[in-house]
């Protein structure tokens, strides 16, 4: 059995579950209320903390995994080894001054009183760039710090960018681009290891799935070559005779990322009838 915490309510929730489920994973979630919950169908149990709790209950081996934002990971420099980019939650942890502060690069913010709830990472950060500034720890509602006379500037997390827009700010650093993690316990037993594993093998099937496309079209035999060279596919497409003599159809796997590009090519190397179908599963 293996235990993974999840946040129990705020940003990461509803992707959190929602990674869990499409895994074929299914549970009683009840966000607020339930504290822990096991899997009907898999040696799992999920534990519901708040995202800051998370990194120190997997080093210290209360929980065996967990979901959480990179900002904290690093922000909480606690011993957990890095599973997997999630693709969720993405953000930027960034510095940010009143809009009409002068800005000519890090040596800019020498001296200079900077409020966050990021310490240690903007510590790093300004210890790289040899810049010694006064750091002001504040837990929530960083972004009013300037207009109060507290601070010259903030170090948080931006996603829009709206936040800053209606505080006077405006974005002068980008220290981390974020998104979320799948942690584990370095030192899992063999037992947990296993099921994360497990656990991993439907995440990368799904991921998988989701940056591909399945296509399938008819073209004259004439074109097959042509048409071949353009198909990526995952080994080679699948060319099946058609019932009309002199045309095949055409099977393969696009990624999605080429996936308008090669559609354009193959519609000008002669093939027709193209249909595009998502896929639900990929093992590679
Ligand atoms: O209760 P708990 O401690 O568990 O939750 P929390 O309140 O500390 O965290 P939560 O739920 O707000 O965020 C969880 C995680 O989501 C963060 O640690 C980030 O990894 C990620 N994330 C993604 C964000 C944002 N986007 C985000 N926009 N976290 C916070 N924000 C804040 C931002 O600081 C700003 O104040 O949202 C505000 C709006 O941002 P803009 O730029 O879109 O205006
Ligand atoms: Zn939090």
């Amino acid at each position: 059995m293996l235990r993974l915490a999840i946040q129990k309510s705020g940003r990461l929730f509803d992707d959190s579950v929602a990674l869990l489920h499409d895994a074929g994973i299914s549970f009683g979630s009840n966000p607020g209320r339930l504290l822990r919950t096991q899997a009907h169908n898999f040696p799992l149990e999920i534990i519901f903390l708040r995202d800051d709790d998370i990194p120190e209950y997997v080093e210290e081996g209360v929980v065996d995994a967990g979901i959480v934002g990179e900002n904290v990971v690093l922000e909480k420099q606690r011993t957990v080894r890095t599973v997997e980019r999630l693709g969720f939650g993405k953000c930027r942890l960034c510095i940010a001054m009143p809009k009409n502060t002068g800005y000519q690069g890090v040596q800019s913010l020498r001296d200079r009183r900077i409020a966050t709830s990021y310490v240690r990472v903007l510590n790093d950060f300004l210890e790289k760039h040899t810049v010694r500034a006064d750091i002001h720890e504040i837990s929530g509602a960083v972004e009013i710090a300037p207009s109060l006379g507290l601070a010259d500037a903030i170090f948080d997390i931006v996603s829009t960018g709206s936040t800053l827009l209606a505080n006077g700010l405006r974005e002068v650093e980008t220290v981390l681009e974020s998104e979320a993690l799948l942690i584990a316990d370095p030192a899992l037993s063999p037992e947990k290891a296993d099921v994360l594993d497990r656990l991993l093998f439907r995440l990368n099937a799904n991921r998988n799935a989701k940056g591909h496309r399945y296509i399938l079209m008819n073209a004259p035999n004439a074109k097959l070559g042509e048409i071949i060279r353009i198909l990526p596919g995952i080994k080679s497409p699948t060319v099946l005779p058609l019932a009309l003599e002199g045309w095949s159809s055409l099977h393969s796997v696009v990624p999605e990322a080429v996936f308008w590009d090669v559609l354009e090519q193959l519609k000008a190397a002669g093939a027709e009838g193209i249909l595009v179908v998502p896929i639900e599963r990929m093992i590679l």
